[in-house]
Order: structure tokens, then C-alpha cells, then sequence
């Protein structure tokens, strides 16, 4: 498939997609949705990536929902068409994805950020759901996404008030992993990808699953559910192997097996 409003580019075994409609401040339109569902569908079968990094422009990650795609939907039109319905796919990935976020990450952007397993900022980053503002709420996860990171206070005010976020302010608040300049932000967010990608892929992918049910369920089942995991793993060659190659002092080589 020819992408129209996103780029899609390997480095080495990561996955890198950049949200392209810088006219519209990468405003994510149902196209755009439905082009990064196919993408991170392709690099989730390839079986040489091993984690992918989704990033945007200097200016902007993305400035929300296409507000100008959204504006005359009547409720029909949108029930029966399913409007929006492709966003959560997003959060169905396996392998892990990295959000490189530089400039406005707005609405349903930072909802996609949050859909990400972690956010690297630039310190020109700005967070925000101004959905109030438009005489709507957050729909895409919002309201239970950013209170589970930043905690009920923070997410009321922000959901509230509309109001714009910093970096600083942000990674205080538990919502970025790690801030860096703009100049470094795709190198860091690739750096940690790389570094990923070299780790067992099945393993990795117990390791997100497991931090994810955290999310989802209490603090016995969790455990329950890690311990299940933990030690399946010592089915894995790749178990074998990482434990062998520390004893031995070399590096390892993970077969994904
Ligand atoms: N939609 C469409 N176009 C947008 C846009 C957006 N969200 N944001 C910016 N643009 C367009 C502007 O209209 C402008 O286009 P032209 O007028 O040049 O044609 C161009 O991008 C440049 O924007 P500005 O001229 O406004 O640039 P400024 O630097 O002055 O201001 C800004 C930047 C980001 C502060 C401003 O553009 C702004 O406030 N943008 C809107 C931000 C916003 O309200 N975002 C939330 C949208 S609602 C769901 C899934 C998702 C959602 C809901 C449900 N389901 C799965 C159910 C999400 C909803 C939303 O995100």
C-alpha cells in the first residue's frame, strides 16, 4: 500500500512510522488511522522487527482528531460507520512501540501516545486534552488512560480545563519516560528501540503483556499471571542462552526461540 499521510522507514530491526500531514498539524484523520494500523500490522509480522518507534514533525506529534473530518458527523452517521472505531487497534500491538513525541500532542494524539508502551518528549513538547474546548470529551481512552499515569487530580484538571502541559511538568507527573532535546529526540527513541530489538522477541513480548495486566486486574492475579510467565520462559532456548552467555562473560545471541 502507497502511505499518503504517513512515512514508513527500517532502521536496522526497528519499525519507525512518522505521522506526515504537516498541513493539518498531523491531525489524525480516519485515513491516517487506517494507514498506521496497516503499518504497525506489517512490522508486528515481520519477524526481524522487534519494536517500533511512531513519531511526528518538529512542530507537532499530532494536534488531535481531524476536527474538520469530525465536525458534521451526525450521531448516525457516526454509529453506523464506525467512525473511529480503528484507534484501539493501536493499543492491541504485541511488540513494543515507542511514542517520539516533539511539539503539540494534543487530543486524540496524546491519546495515541498513551496507546504507546512509553513516551520520549522533546522539552518543546506540550500535552493536552482540550476536548472541552470543543464542546466534546476525550473518546479514544483519555479519561481512563491519563488518570492510570498521572492520578485522578492531575487528569481532572488537564480533562477539565483544557489546559496545555509542558515536558517538564509532564515527566513529573509520570505521563513521559524521559525528556531530551529536540535535536536528540529521534536518536534516544531509536537508541531504546535498538536496544529492545536486540532482547528475545517472545520474551520481550511476555515482559509488555505482564506490565500491561498490571493495568488490568489485582495485585494477586498479576502476580499470578508473571509467575505463569516467569516460568514458561525456562522453556525458551533464548533463556538458556542469556543465562549461559552472562556465566560465560560474552554477549548473547538471542534466537527468538
Ligand atoms: N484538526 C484539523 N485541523 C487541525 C487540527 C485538528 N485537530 N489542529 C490543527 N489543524 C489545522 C488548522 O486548522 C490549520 O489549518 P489551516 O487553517 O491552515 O487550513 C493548521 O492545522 C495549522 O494550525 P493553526 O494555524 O491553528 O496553528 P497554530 O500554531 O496557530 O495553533 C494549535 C496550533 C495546535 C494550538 C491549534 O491548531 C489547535 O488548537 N488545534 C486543535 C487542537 C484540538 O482541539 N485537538 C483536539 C481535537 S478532538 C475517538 C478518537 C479520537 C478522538 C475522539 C474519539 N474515538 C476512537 C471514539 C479525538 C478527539 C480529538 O482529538
Amino acid at each position: 500500500m502507497a502511505y499518503q499521510n504517513i512515512i514508513i522507514e527500517t532502521r536496522g530491526h526497528t519499525g519507525l512510522v512518522t505521522l506526515n500531514r504537516p498541513q493539518a498539524l498531523n491531525a489524525l484523520n480516519e485515513a491516517l488511522i487506517a494507514e498506521l494500523n496497516e503499518a504497525l500490522a506489517a512490522f508486528e509480522a515481520d519477524p526481524l522487527i522487534g519494536c517500533t518507534v511512531i513519531t511526528g514533525s518538529e512542530k507537532a506529534f499530532a494536534a488531535g482528531a481531524d476536527v474538520k473530518e469530525m465536525a458534521q458527523k451526525t450521531y448516525v452517521d457516526a454509529y453506523l460507520g464506525k467512525f473511529l472505531e480503528g484507534w484501539t487497534r493501536i493499543s492491541e500491538t504485541r511488540k513494543p512501540v515507542i511514542a517520539a513525541v516533539s511539539g503539540f500532542c494534543l487530543g486524540g494524539g496524546l491519546e495515541l501516545a498513551m496507546m504507546c508502551d512509553f513516551i520520549i518528549a522533546s522539552e518543546t513538547a506540550r500535552f493536552a486534552l482540550p476536548e472541552i474546548t470543543l464542546g466534546i470529551m476525550p473518546g479514544a481512552g483519555g479519561t481512563q488512560r491519563l488518570p492510570r499515569f498521572i492520578g485522578k487530580a492531575k487528569a481532572m484538571d488537564l480533562i477539565l480545563t483544557g489546559r496545555m502541559m509542558d515536558a517538564a511538568e509532564a515527566e513529573r507527573s509520570g505521563l513521559i519516560a524521559r525528556v531530551v532535546s529536540p535535536e536528540k529526540l529521534l536518536d534516544e527513541a531509536l537508541a531504546a528501540a535498538a536496544r529492545i530489538a536486540s532482547f528475545s522477541q517472545p520474551i520481550v513480548m511476555m515482559a509488555k503483556e505482564t506490565v500491561n495486566r498490571a493495568e488490568e486486574t489485582t495485585l494477586s492475579e498479576g502476580s499470578r499471571f508473571e509467575r505463569r510467565l516467569f516460568l514458561s520462559m525456562f522453556a525458551t532456548a533464548d533463556q538458556k542462552e542469556g543465562m549461559q552467555a552472562f556465566i560465560e562473560k560474552r554477549k548473547p545471541s538471542f534466537r527468538n526461540q
